[in-house]
């Protein structure tokens, strides 16, 4: 029997600046996710998208004094909640849980759920090592914090619904970070948290390192979870990001990057759980990076040419 795919919509913005990213989950599927999938060869079914309502009718303060200088907190904890119990129930199905955002706060609660009844690693696709904190972050955008709310970094330690206790940091690899901020440097250079920048890729070639990050998500985990960022990517081939950094990954390297991942799930049945976020239609162009996002997502499972 093939995977069944369950594509669950996120469209939240409450994460970031650029409004707009609330539309990628539309702009994915109507780039013909399902089709690409089922050419892939697994089966999708679309669970819809999650009930959010627009940020004009919610206050970026609400939830009180503890929380920093955080905004929307209080929306994004009650809808990572909502989406890791559709996580947490998608895998006691027995099906694989496709999460597309949304702006990349919407991992939080993805990873919640795939982690509950397992040791989850994680490979992060992105420019940015989102290690901010309440306390930390310059721009008080959520999108800038999932991996410090999943590690229970800084104020997340006392916030039980993004806390997630079986991620542990040697099992996250970053792949292709590029712009970090002076305190995120400093954090995942005492981490135990396995970094490949873009040098990386340039040095070593990008299948060769996803090989390494897929050794230190699979090792001592039961499953791993992917995060795509579209901003991973050189901002010719995706445009339509908020927070677009040069010298990216090429649209071929991204392919390379996804195969190696399929390879390896092909033989060892290693993914979890996956998120598509930071897809904004209004900043893109012809829906590339919409489409990009679906054509990475099928190269996850396989999409072979021969
Ligand atoms: B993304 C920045 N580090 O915290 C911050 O797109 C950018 O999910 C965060 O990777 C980018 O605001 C968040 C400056
Ligand atoms: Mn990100
Ligand atoms: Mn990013
Ligand atoms: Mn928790």
């Amino acid at each position: 029997m093939g995977t069944t795919v369950r594509i669950i919509g996120a469209p939240m913005d409450y994460g970031a600046d650029r409004r707009g990213v609330d539309m990628g989950p539309s702009a994915i599927r109507y780039a013909g996710l399902s089709d690409r999938l089922e050419r892939a060869g697994v089966d999708p079914v679309d669970a819809g998208d999650l009930a959010i309502p627009r940020a004009e009718e919610r206050d970026p303060d609400a939830g009180g004094p503890n929380r920093g200088n955080a905004k929307f907190l209080q929306e994004v904890e009650d809808i990572c909640t909502r989406l890791g119990d559709q996580v947490a129930e998608t895998l006691a199905d027995g099906e694989f849980p496709l999460v597309l955002g949304g702006d990349h706060s919407v991992a939080i609660g993805s990873m919640h759920g795939a982690a509950r009844d397992a040791d989850l690693g994680a490979i992060w696709f992105d420019a940015h090592a989102d290690l901010n904190t309440p306390e930390t972050s310059p721009s008080g955008n959520v999108h800038g914090m999932p991996l410090a709310a999943t590690l229970g970094h800084g104020a997340f330690a006392e916030m039980e619904w993004a806390t997630a206790p079986r991620v542990r940091e040697e099992s996250i690899a970053y792949v292709g970070l590029r712009s970090i901020d002076e305190r995120e440097r400093e954090l995942v250079r005492d981490s135990e948290m396995t970094a490949f920048t873009m040098a990386d890729i340039d040095e070593r070639g990008m299948t060769a390192v996803v090989e390494d990050a897929l050794d230190v998500a699979t090792g001592g985990t039961d499953g791993v979870h992917v995060s795509l960022d579209l901003d991973w990517l050189d901002p010719k081939a995706a445009p339509g990001v908020g927070t677009p950094v040069r010298g990216g990954v090429t649209y071929r390297e991204a392919h390379a990057a996804l195969e190696t991942v399929s390879e390896r799930h092909d033989s060892e049945e290693i993914l979890r759980s996956m998120d598509v976020v930071e897809v904004n239609p209004i900043l893109d162009e012809g829906n590339e990076t919409a489409t990009l996002g679906a054509e990475l997502t099928a190269s996850a499972f396989g999409n072979k040419i021969l």
